[in-house]
């Protein structure tokens, strides 16, 4: 069935800028390499094409180190797109950028305002609700604001908790159909997916708990084998995709895309 969970017509990518290397990250792994990330993104992009949606690739911005991780600038809805307010301060000003952008694709563009923040990372639209993650980067307060904002259009807000280290929410967890999810042990152990059915990430291969479903496919970074025979046996079209570069700095394949249907 097509869930307007799963199911897009559109995505938004911006080209990684060279200024990668100065990306934020909890733990200094090396600086990504600049062009295996460049290739890693081309295969991205691709991979959302052969899907057949229209993906807009967005030019990279040097003044932003961590501006290819769109998905922590906006939540877009299929009524409206919504900026985001990054609890990471050199990150704020990406949200504005990417706002001129959801105004051409969108009638209906909020945003939140503050003085709460909140990050596209800790937000997961599931079929009957959204779920948002306290963390470092995302606040009550701005919880509150997105759900003033979405409450006249239906959707219901669920506050959860991102685990301690972990930098978002969807760090930890995709959505692999509307009320499939892919989890961490850790995270799920928290009861958040309750009345959801969950696979975990197999031991030792948490890091990929952040791939995408997006059309018939689901993304998932290369390298994580027990967990892409897991989700495969579940019925699900697994695409690797290569993600180490993204990741020294703590990236996941979710970040590099915002996904939608405008209406
Ligand atoms: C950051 O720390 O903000 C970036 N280096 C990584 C952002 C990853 N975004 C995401 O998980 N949605």
């Amino acid at each position: 069935m097509t869930q307007k969970s799963t199911h897009f017509s559109h995505a938004i990518s911006r080209t990684p800028s060279k200024a990668i290397v100065d990306g934020l990250r909890a733990v200094d792994v090396g600086a990504p390499d600049y062009a295996t990330l460049m290739e890693h993104h081309a295969d991205y992009v691709a991979a959302l094409r052969s899907t057949g949606a229209e993906v807009t690739v967005l030019p990279a911005m040097e003044e932003f180190p961590d501006a290819v991780f769109v998905e922590d600038t906006a939540l877009c809805l299929q009524e409206l797109a919504i900026v985001m307010r990054p609890g990471a301060p050199s990150r704020l000003g990406e949200a504005n950028a990417m706002k001129p952008t959801l105004d051409a694709m969108y009638s209906n563009v909020a945003q939140v305002e503050g003085p709460g923040f909140i990050e596209g990372g800790d937000i997961l639209v599931s079929e009957r609700e959204i779920l948002v993650g306290l963390s470092d980067r995302t606040t009550q307060e701005g919880v509150d604001e997105l759900a003033e904002i979405v409450a006249p259009f239906g959707y219901s807000v669920r506050v959860v908790q991102t685990p301690p280290g972990v930098l978002h929410f969807k760090t930890d967890c995709s959505l692999l159909d509307g009320n499939t999810i892919l989890s961490t042990p850790v995270l799920d152990a928290s009861g958040c997916f309750d009345g959801y059915t969950v696979i975990h990430t197999a031991e030792g291969e948490g890091a990929c708990a952040n791939s995408i479903r997006y059309n018939d496919l689901v993304l998932m970074p290369t390298g994580f084998p027990e967990t892409k025979a897991r989700v495969e046996a579940a019925g699900f079209n697994v695409k690797n995709i290569g993600n180490t570069e993204a990741a020294k700095v703590d990236g996941g394949l979710s970040c590099m895309s915002l996904r939608f249907s405008p209406s």
